[in-house]
């Protein structure tokens, strides 16, 4: 193809200059359209399709960060600040649209609804999302390699967005254990603070059931919903990230089925290793099992084949502010369930996904979430932080030839940054809306520390930053303010349109 549009370029410069006679008129004519033809073949065949995964717990920042980046694309303007997305920095960037998803069973990612909040007065954030949920863009650019420029005007990258549950990754090591292996896992938890004052009812009450009785399908189901409040807590009241199984507090339509009716059973110690596994699945203990199988295979091992194996391209958002306000048992946890997320992206020979999914992923970034609630100064220190916390993952994939980088960013920027006088000394500050009370106010949110903190900088220090609404309300053909939107677009897809 490339071969014959340099063909017909060659004979229409040839005929230019020779122009004769009017026969060679209508010959130059005809081969311009056939050249245009040919083109238009080109420049279908060098449109990509690339595949981009938005993940992240909940609360880290998916569905601002997916609206903001289609927001930057779809509304382009000269007001844009997109400084290093290349495509736009060398005007090769020609503009960007949202297509219809080819994937019919997926919800649709509501970036109209989304983006709405951000246009009412005064804006708010978008509502909490649940489950899976895509989104397509068709961006129009000039390639810049010297073979496609020849070729083609312009060409088209689609690229499809998909926003997971970071939870979902949570539940992949279940796929190595049993019922019994995993009910001590959950068990070790379960017994330690801070989940343990908690969770003893719970474990009482499990305790007493008699594991080989006839299944008493009403009491499993009074205790599942029991476990799956527990997990609630644990996320919601407490800021712990490490809750299995994931889909428990994220369920989406599998909301009240069976399949999500199990809880780890606490005494394995007390039974007779034969009767366990002779016993029918029509027994308390026997159910329990066979439902803990079935939903590894239905939901765990499902997701990973019929989504995570096609992603192309990967962002993990991590909010790493709101776990150290929480203090040290929270951000102990993020650094565990960060851990367990990041299994998923180890892809060495061991690894249990590489040897069922083989999955694809070539670039891979981690970002801090909601770099707007610090000062600038403190962008760094919060790099280095996340940088921490992915440290081993990091390295492993790089090993693999996956591209791997960690930045610091604000989806939408709610503060503006200044200095002020304090004490004769030039203190930084934001000023922003603050979330609870909606009060424009002036602060100095406190430093980040550039690395994992020490028992002793627990006790010595707390951390308290506050969390902003977003300031000015946009029009929706406006882009959003952000920081490092662009360089996240740059890496994640500048090389896809050079
Ligand atoms: N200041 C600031 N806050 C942010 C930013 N992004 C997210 N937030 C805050 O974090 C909250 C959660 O953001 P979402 O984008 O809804 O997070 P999510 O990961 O989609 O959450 P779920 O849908 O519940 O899983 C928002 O309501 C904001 O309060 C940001 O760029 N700046
Ligand atoms: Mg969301």
């Amino acid at each position: 193809m490339v071969l014959l549009t340099q063909e017909l370029t060659n004979l229409l410069d040839i005929m230019k200059f020779s122009k004769k006679s009017s026969r060679s008129n209508v010959l130059t004519e005809s081969l311009s359209s056939l050249k245009q033809q040919a083109n238009g073949l080109l420049t279908k065949a060098l449109d990509q399709h690339v595949t981009l995964a938005v993940t992240g717990l909940s609360r880290s920042g998916k569905t601002a960060f997916i609206t903001s980046l289609v927001n930057q694309l779809v509304n382009h303007n000269k007001q844009s600040q997109l400084a290093f997305f290349e495509p736009v920095y060398q005007q090769r960037f020609i503009a960007a649209k949202r297509v219809a998803q080819h994937e019919l069973h997926i919800p649709r990612f509501d970036y109209q609804g989304a983006l709405s909040s951000f246009t009412e007065h005064p804006p708010q954030w978008p509502t909490p999302t649940k489950g899976i949920s895509q989104i397509k863009l068709a961006i129009r650019y000039q390639p810049q390699q010297s073979l496609l420029k020849y070729a083609a005007d312009m060409t088209t990258l689609y690229l499809n967005i998909t926003d997971y549950p970071g939870e979902w990754l949570l539940d992949l090591p279940m796929l190595e254990q049993t019922y019994e292996e995993w009910s001590g896992h959950m068990l070790t938890l379960l017994e330690k603070e801070p989940r343990a004052e908690r969770a003893k009812p719970f474990l009482d009450k499990v305790k007493s059931i008699e594991p080989f009785a006839e299944a008493d399908d009403s009491l499993l189901a009074e205790l599942a919903g029991e476990y799956t409040e527990l997990l609630h807590y644990y996320r919601e009241q407490l800021g712990l990230s490490v809750i299995q199984p994931g889909r428990f507090i994220l369920p989406g339509e599998l909301s009240g089925a069976p399949l999500l009716q199990f809880f780890p059973y606490p005494s394995f110690e007390r039974i007779d290793g034969n009767e366990y596994q002779n016993a029918a699945s029509t027994t308390n203990i026997g159910m329990l099992r066979a439902r803990f199988i079935e939903y590894k295979e239905r939901v765990v091992k499902r997701f990973y084949q019929d989504y995570f194996k096609h992603f192309d391209r990967q962002i993990v958002l991590a909010d790493c502010l709101t776990p150290l306000n929480q203090g040290q048992h929270s951000f102990a946890d993020l650094q565990d369930a960060t851990n367990l997320v990041l299994t998923s992206f180890r892809y060495g020979k061991s690894n249990i996904l590489s040897r069922l999914f083989a999955p694809k992923i070539d670039k891979l970034l981690f970002a801090a979430t909601k770099a707007d609630h610090i000062t600038p100064e403190q962008h760094q220190p919060l790099t280095q932080l996340l940088g921490q916390l992915v440290h081993s993952t990091k390295q492993e994939l790089q090993y693999q030839g996956i591209e791997t980088e960690t930045i610091a960013l604000a989806s939408v920027n709610t503060t503006k940054a200044g200095k002020s006088q304090y004490q004769g000394k030039q203190v930084p500050v934001l000023q922003g809306r603050r979330i609870t009370d909606d009060k424009l106010i002036t602060l100095f949110p406190g430093t980040v520390p550039g690395q994992l903190p020490s028992a002793e900088q627990w006790q010595d220090n707390s951390f308290n930053y506050v969390s902003f609404a977003p300031q000015t309300s946009i029009s929706p053909q406006q882009t959003l303010p952000h920081i490092r939107v662009d360089q996240a677009l740059q890496f994640l897809i500048g090389d896809k349109m050079a």
